[in-house]
């Protein structure tokens, strides 16, 4: 199988392309509009020799449990090896993307040759949740329903079945009760940093009646300090501050006394290597600290992942997603967790101090991404 990616102002102009260089057995896998400075223009990704498309319904049927899937994964097997084998090359940055186009393309394929059953349907939504093609397929490929039928019941069957999986691949903190001692707070820009220590120093102080202390390394911004002065100030706590690795450490002295220590971190792109540095230069005392990353879920999958991904250099114990009240998209949970393979500490849900928190939970994360809603 060819295939083959067209650009185009318009779709006839696409099909004319496609006609006239794979011929009329060629198939379109995908089309998009998309914008390149002020033009729009649509790509549309095609393919030929697909069994598929020789094969009536009623053939179709017969064949592609067999052969047509199968020469797809093998397609998707060769794809997946070159892309391999270009990883880390610089030269070959747009070829990867390219071939990660095609892949895309080929699940969504291998989806679609599985119409018949509700394990497409699975797909089509874990997909649309904002989970990457790849991770929902690989769910769907180790469901047992694998050759369910087309029946409501086998497609709540593979529902379960997913739901299930992606619970038990997310794993949380074993320390429920406890608080540890010191707990940093990093993340991109608007996180929810500031806000989402607040709840945390509240419930540690108000429902465990833990001595807690905060400090701040944010003084990037006045509006930062006084953001945090005032949650410490409202919750009677005190509150230090450290711009460097040295009053960091007389910050935690000062705090000998406490049970729970909060450290707030300032925001910066995560493409900000020196920033990153400087974290991890202030947190590398000798005193044991417990990091947790923030991510918004209103950011798109691949900034997620980007960021998760450049955070990795600060060695952080576990994630917070925050600002799920914000979206209904929570696909993007388990590419993260895949591919950081971290736990998951908290979700907070809204504005409100210190309301709107959640201790994380498998059951519940899993719930959310096959699309069960906020409640
Ligand atoms: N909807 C919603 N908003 C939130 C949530 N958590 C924080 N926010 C809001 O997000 C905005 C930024 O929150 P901050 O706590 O200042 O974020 P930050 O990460 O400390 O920001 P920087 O220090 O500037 O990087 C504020 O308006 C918060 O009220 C949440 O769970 N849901
Ligand atoms: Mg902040």
């Amino acid at each position: 199988m060819q295939v083959k990616r067209y650009e185009a102002s318009n779709v006839q102009e696409a099909m004319e392309k496609i006609r006239t260089d794979l011929g009329d057995d060629a198939v379109v896998l995908s089309t998009k509009r998309l914008r390149r400075g002020k033009t729009t223009f649509i790509e549309v990704t095609a393919a030929r020799d697909l069994p598929v498309k020789a094969c009536s319904r009623e053939e179709n049927r017969d064949r592609t449990p067999a052969s047509g899937r199968e020469e797809i994964r093998a397609e998707i097997d060769e794809i997946r090896k070159i892309a391999e084998s270009l990883r880390g090359e610089n030269p070959f940055r747009a070829q990867m993307s390219e071939l990660k186009e095609m892949m895309s393309s080929l699940f969504d394929l291998v989806g679609s040759l599985r119409e018949e059953t509700g394990l497409s349907a699975v797909y089509r939504r874990l997909v649309s949740g904002g989970m990457s093609r790849e991770r929902a397929y690989g769910l769907v490929k180790e469901t047992p329903c694998g050759r369910g039928g087309n029946r409501p019941e086998d497609y709540e069957k593979a529902l379960r079945s997913v739901e299930e999986s992606i619970g038990r691949s997310i794993a949380v903190p074993r320390d429920r009760i406890d608080p540890d001692r010191v707990v940093v707070f990093i993340g991109p820009t608007g996180v929810g940093k500031t806000t989402t220590l607040a709840k945390v120093a509240a419930r540690y102080a108000i429902d465990f009646k833990k001595k807690v202390g905060l400090i701040t390394t944010d003084t990037y911004r006045i509006a930062a300090a006084e953001q945090i002065r005032t949650y410490a100030k409202i919750m009677g706590l005190p509150l230090e501050i450290a711009t460097e690795k040295e009053s960091y450490r007389k910050a935690l002295a000062k705090f000998s006394d406490k049970d729970c220590i909060l450290v707030d971190t300032p925001g910066r792109s995560h493409l900000d290597s020196r920033h990153l540095k400087k974290i991890a230069e202030i947190l590398a005392a000798d005193t044991p600290a417990r990091a947790h990353l923030l991510l918004s879920l209103t950011s798109s999958t691949r900034n997620l992942l980007e960021a998760a991904d450049r955070y990795s250099t600060i060695n952080y114990d576990s994630i917070i997603f925050t600002k799920l009240d914000e979206t209904r998209s929570f696909g993007a949970m388990f590419d993260v967790v895949a591919q950081s393979e971290k736990p998951v500490s908290y979700l907070t849900t809204g504005q409100n101090v210190p309301k709107d928190i959640e201790r994380a939970n498998p059951d519940r994360i899993a719930k959310l991404i096959v699309g069960h809603g906020m409640n």
